[in-house]
């Protein structure tokens, strides 16, 4: 990893994996500039979920929020690039794919606020926190 690049941590969502979009994301991130230095399909727990979504634990739709996360295959990723956490949020496009930029891929591939295709790191404390959640060091390889 260069002096400049940053690191993100991404999931592509049941609802993306379900309707076979993980290449057509995959095309998107990686024509964008980023590099997917570490990539896994797994399927989340819903202990894990729970887990992963800890901050959201007070809200009213943390229940199904954890459950869709659990629901189906999950692609969990590191992503790496100048800027990878800002940048790679502009990618995904607002929470709500109705509210969503163009071009963005909640715009393109979103259904819903809780089925929006993609998850990225909100800052670079929660971005180290959520790779080490789900990568070891020697599961990425740059
Ligand atoms: P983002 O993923 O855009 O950073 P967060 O961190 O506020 O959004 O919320 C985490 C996840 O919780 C979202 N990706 C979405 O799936 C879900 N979520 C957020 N707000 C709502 C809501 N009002 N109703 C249902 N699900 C929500």
């Amino acid at each position: 990893m260069t002096s400049q690049s940053e690191r993100t941590f991404s999931i592509i969502k049941p609802d993306a994996t379900k309707r076979n979009l993980t290449g057509e994301i995959n095309a998107i991130i990686e024509s964008t500039g980023f590099r997917i230095v570490a990539q896994k399909r797994i399927l989340i727990s819903l202990d894990q979920a729970r887990k992963f979504y800890e901050v959201h634990g007070s809200k009213p739709f943390y229940d199904d929020l954890c459950e869709f996360l659990s629901s189906a295959p999950v692609v969990v990723q590191v992503l790496e690039k100048e800027n990878a956490i800002a940048d790679y949020r502009k990618l995904m496009g607002a929470t709500n794919p109705n509210a969503a930029d163009e071009g963005t891929i909640r715009k393109r591939f979103g259904i819903s606020v809780d089925q929006n295709s993609v998850h990225g790191s909100d800052s670079p404390e929660t971005a180290l926190a959520e790779i080490k959640f789900f990568f070891s060091d020697t599961e990425i390889v740059g």
